[in-house]
């Protein structure tokens, strides 16, 4: 049975992967609104990944005697300026879930909740995963410049970065 206080922890991270999935979910739709359709894919699928984060915890909360709440989400911005900004943008948000993810850890030690803390390892591997992938597609960008040729093959390479890293998912 978990204790209320990491229940209502597990429920603040149930949110904050929804509001990431949404997040880039509207990325993608501005991506795919600008004509960067390799971004769009790949945002696209960010997007799916973080539903399944938020579905993992929703099953683990009820399965472990709590109670998942779904809960009103904030709206993601619609504008991201350019493609640079926006990837840059990802990484901050990706950095911001990891803090997340370590201060939930934090609470399932304070409440010696065991199985919860084992639990929590596949969002920590998780976490390294996604910020390397955010900091690789980061130094692409620095690489190409202002290069309209390069942003042509990135849109084109970053579809294939999307695949890989599903391949490389750490299983369940
Ligand atoms: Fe849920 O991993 Fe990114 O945010």
């Amino acid at each position: 049975m978990l204790s209320d206080k990491l229940e209502t922890a597990l429920n603040g991270q149930i949110r904050v992967e929804a509001e990431s999935s949404q997040t880039y979910l509207s990325m993608a739709s501005w991506a795919e609104v600008k004509g960067l359709e390799g971004i769009a894919q790949f945002m696209y699928k960010h997007s799916d990944e973080e539903r399944e984060h938020m579905l993992k915890l929703i099953k683990y909360v009820n399965e472990r005697g709590g109670h998942a709440k779904i809960s009103d989400l904030k709206a993601p911005k619609t504008d991201f300026g350019s493609f640079q900004k926006m990837f840059e943008e990802l990484y901050q948000h990706e950095i911001f879930v990891s803090k997340s993810i370590n201060d939930l850890v934090h609470v399932s030690l304070e409440e010696k909740d065991y199985a919860t803390h084992n639990f929590l390892q596949w969002y920590v591997a998780e976490q390294i995963e996604e910020e390397a992938l955010a900091r690789t597609i980061l130094d692409k960008i620095n690489l190409i410049g202002n290069d309209k040729g390069g942003l042509y093959l990135f849109d084109r390479d970053v579809k294939l970065i999307a695949v890989e890293s599903a391949a490389a998912e750490p299983s369940e």
